[in-house]
């Protein structure tokens, strides 16, 4: 019999319009099912969701809260709702789990209004978790893999645990949202464009990603028979039109996604996806040609760095080469390439930025349509272990005023505002002032120079508008000081495309 009720939060992270699928949260009330209740509570549609959040445990059926946090701005209502429930009803265990908590639990622990940090996947843990707190034997917690918590007040990093595809046979419980419908959104995809992730993990380990640090290099793909009838439900419920797909790396090994992309070929469904260049580079014709006819619009492609020793270093295990090529595969085959770059690592930040903006204006010759992601290189400090992590950090990077960088050992800590800004790939304590405007000054030009298909919202005639004013400066690379492209913008609300993309 099912007693116990557990709260899972999904705390404020964007836009009510902006608001996606609450998948983590979803995806643990499906494997809650069965043993213990689950209340869902989205702070991306409900605005006032911390005193929903305080109302549901006052009444005291509430026997755990779970949130999930990613870094950055998701961190700070994350506190917000911990430290509010805490405040309410001390006795209550406040558990984080996603990126955050995996990347740094040290942190997560070093906050007095957390009790535990689940790393990685959660599903297991967290029933785990639960059952152990039930049984309110400190013991049975050594057992569980995955957990981070405090014995007799000092930090215990229990196991890692072993990746697990189980949560690819479940199916989520969507009808637990308040109007499901309201997560559909209108994009350069469709009007009614839904979150959905098929496949999960990567089996690559770059070192700079929180996916490698999650899944360490293991990844399962969903049968074709499941993709098609998440396809069909999707469409058939909700009338979804465009699909954007989370999973972490679209592409794997072809002959595994041969039945995959023949399921989106059958539906053709207007859609996204994150891919490695690699992958496409080496896909086949007849692949390619399935592609086609599914009707993918965009593949985002972690370019990083125009420099193959950057690439080696951070074990991205591509090259500068398979980018262009992957550009050249994709425009012959109707798909816009998205390229993520990372400007401004500590071993030369000036030179490696000034060099990559070369490669975005060769690539922009090559095939003008290509989306640029312009992010500063913000290396994850390691696993388990801040303070030696941060001794590891000193001796390889420093600060602009050449002291070593010093990661933040508490959670309040990652949320001050430079902290914030490095995890969204913002600002990097190497940075200095000039470089910093530089890249700012550059990502608004070629903005405005090639305005993003993903912007639905700015018209046609301001685009034009906006590409025309830009045209000299971008021409003569005259980047600095924008100001009459940053009223523009403003005027036409052109959207900057980090603001529409993932
Ligand atoms: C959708 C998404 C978003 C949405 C958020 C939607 C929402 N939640 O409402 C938006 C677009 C707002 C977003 C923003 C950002 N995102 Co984001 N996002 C994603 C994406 C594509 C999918 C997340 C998801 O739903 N996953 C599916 C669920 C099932 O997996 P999961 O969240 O990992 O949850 C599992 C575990 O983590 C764990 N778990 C999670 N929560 C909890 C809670 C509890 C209590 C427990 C026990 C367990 C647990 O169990 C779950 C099931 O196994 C991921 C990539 C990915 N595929 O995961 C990136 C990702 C999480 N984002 C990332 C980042 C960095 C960001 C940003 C902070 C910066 C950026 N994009 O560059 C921004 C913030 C920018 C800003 N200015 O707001 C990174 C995090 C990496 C890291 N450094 O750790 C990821 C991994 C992308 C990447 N490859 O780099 N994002
Ligand atoms: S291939 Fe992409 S998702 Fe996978 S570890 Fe590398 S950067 Fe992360």
């Amino acid at each position: 019999m099912i007693s116990q009720r557990i709260l899972l939060i999904n705390p404020t992270i964007t836009s009510h319009r902006h608001a996606r699928f609450p998948l983590a949260i979803l995806s643990l009330s499906a494997a809650l099912d069965g043993k213990y209740a689950s209340t869902i509570i989205d702070g991306n549609v409900d605005r006032d969701f911390i005193s929903t959040a305080v109302r549901a445990v006052s009444d005291g059926s509430v026997c755990a809260v779970g949130v999930t946090v990613m870094g950055g701005p998701q961190l700070l209502s994350a506190i917000a709702v911990s430290k509010a429930i805490r405040e309410r009803l001390p006795t209550v265990p406040i558990i984080w789990g996603g990126a955050f908590p995996t990347v740094c639990p040290d942190a997560a622990l070093n906050s007095p209004y957390v009790d535990y940090a689940v790393r990685a996947q959660g599903e297991d843990t967290l029933v785990e978790l639960l059952d152990a707190l039930a049984d309110g034997r400190d013991e049975a917690l050594d057992s569980i893999s995955g957990l981070t918590w405090r014995r007799h007040g000092k930090i215990v990093h229990n196991k890692d645990r072993v990746f697990s595809a189980a949560s690819l046979g479940r199916i989520l419980p969507y009808e637990r949202l308040e109007n499901p419908r309201q997560y559909l959104t209108k994009t350069y995809l469709g009007s009614r464009t839904m979150g959905y992730q098929a496949a999960l993990g990567c089996r690559f380990r770059c070192t700079f990603c929180g996916v490698a640090t999650m899944f360490r290099g293991k990844m399962a793909l969903p049968t074709a028979a499941r993709l098609e009838q998440d396809l069909g439900f999707m469409k058939d419920r909700f009338g979804v039109n465009g699909i954007q797909f989370y999973d972490h790396n679209f592409f794997d090994r072809e002959v595994d996604m041969v039945p995959l992309l023949e399921i989106l070929a059958k539906f053709q469904l207007p859609w996204w996806c994150f891919a490695r260049s690699d992958a496409l580079v080496n896909l086949s014709e007849s692949s390619w040609a399935l592609v086609r006819k599914s009707r993918l619009r965009m593949a985002y492609i972690g370019a990083e760095s125009p420099s193959d020793w950057l690439l080696h270093d951070i074990r991205k295990g591509t090259s500068r080469d398979q980018t262009l090529e992957a550009v050249e595969k994709c425009r012959s085959h109707g798909v816009i390439p998205e390229l993520s770059f990372m400007l401004a690592p500590p071993q030369d930040p000036e030179g490696e930025t000034e060099k990559t903006f070369e490669f975005i204006r060769l690539i922009k010759r090559l095939h003008p349509a290509t989306e640029v992601m312009i992010y500063i290189y913000t290396p994850l400090p390691r696993r388990h272990d801040t303070n030696a992590a941060s001794a590891r950090m000193s001796s390889e990077f420093l600060d602009r005023a050449g002291r070593p960088v010093v990661f933040p050992r508490t959670a309040d800590e990652w949320a001050e505002p430079q902290w914030v800004d490095y995890w969204c790939h913002q600002d990097a304590p190497w940075l200095s002032e000039r470089l910093r405007r530089r890249i700012v000054d550059f990502t608004t030009v070629l903005g405005c120079r090639y305005p993003t298909i993903m912007d639905i919202r700015a018209s046609a005639w301001g685009k034009s508008a906006l590409r025309a004013l830009a045209s000299w400066r971008y021409r003569y690379q005259r980047y600095d000081h924008p100001w009459e492209l940053r009223v523009s913008r403003k005027l036409i609300r052109h959207w900057d495309p980090r603001v529409m993309s993932l």
